[in-house]
């Protein structure tokens, strides 16, 4: 773990480090797992027909999904059931770090195996852009690379390991990042390795 305690701010992201201990971090893990037993993680495709190398699947009222129709929150698994509950360890970071008042409406769980990343991008598929979007990390560290606002911009990298909650709010709320890869098989937490990212979000 770096300076695990530590809050770093980077282009407006705040990274706390270490947030989770390891045994929030176990206890996530579980819940996840319980999220990824009602929903099954799928490769959805992108508006380009192309599958994403990251697995998804969500939590909460709504999901994030992609396919030639383009990004948008959809309100049940493809399967057709509705999304199952967002893990309370998730919410207990929500409450502390984002808003006690009002909870998310998604929690967007990636799972990255040793190939996997995830290109710049922006998240924007939001109403309101002054809640700010939450996203912890578990299992092996992931290079995260952050711009400005404009794709332009310049960037910068750093490794976020299991038990990182970085808040990405205010101007940075519309700021490029990316994940440009894992260290696949570093962190002991995940039975099979890679990388599990949750994002919670407000939608509506
Ligand atoms: C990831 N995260 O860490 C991808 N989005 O795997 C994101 O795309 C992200 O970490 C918004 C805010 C924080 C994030
Ligand atoms: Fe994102």
């Amino acid at each position: 773990m770096q300076d695990p305690g530590r809050t770093i701010t980077l282009n407006g992201f705040e990274i706390h480090r270490g947030r989770l201990d390891p045994a929030g971090q176990a206890r996530l893990a579980e819940e996840i797992a319980a999220v990824a037993a009602a929903a099954p993680p799928f490769a959805p495709l992108t508006p380009w027909g192309k599958p994403m190398s990251v697995r998804m699947t969500s939590a909460g009222k709504y999901g994030w999904f992609t396919d030639a129709k383009g990004y948008r929150y959809v309100d049940r698994h493809p399967s057709g059931t509705p999304w199952p509950p967002i893990p309370a360890t998730a919410l207990d970071l929500w409450r502390a770090l984002a808003s006690a008042d009002r909870m998310p409406d998604c929690c967007l769980v990636n799972f990255y195996g040793a190939t996997a990343r995830m290109g710049m991008h922006r998240d924007a598929d939001e109403a309101d852009f002054t809640w700010p979007v939450l996203s912890i990390s578990l299992g092996d560290p992931g290079l995260f690379r952050i711009g400005g606002t404009a794709r332009a911009d310049l960037t910068s990298s750093i490794l976020l390991e299991s038990g990182d909650v970085v808040v990405m709010g205010g101007p940075a709320r519309l700021a490029y990042h990316g994940i440009d890869r894992i260290r696949f098989g570093a962190s002991k937490l995940l039975p099979d390795g890679g990388r599990i990212n949750l994002t919670l979000r407000v939608v509506d």
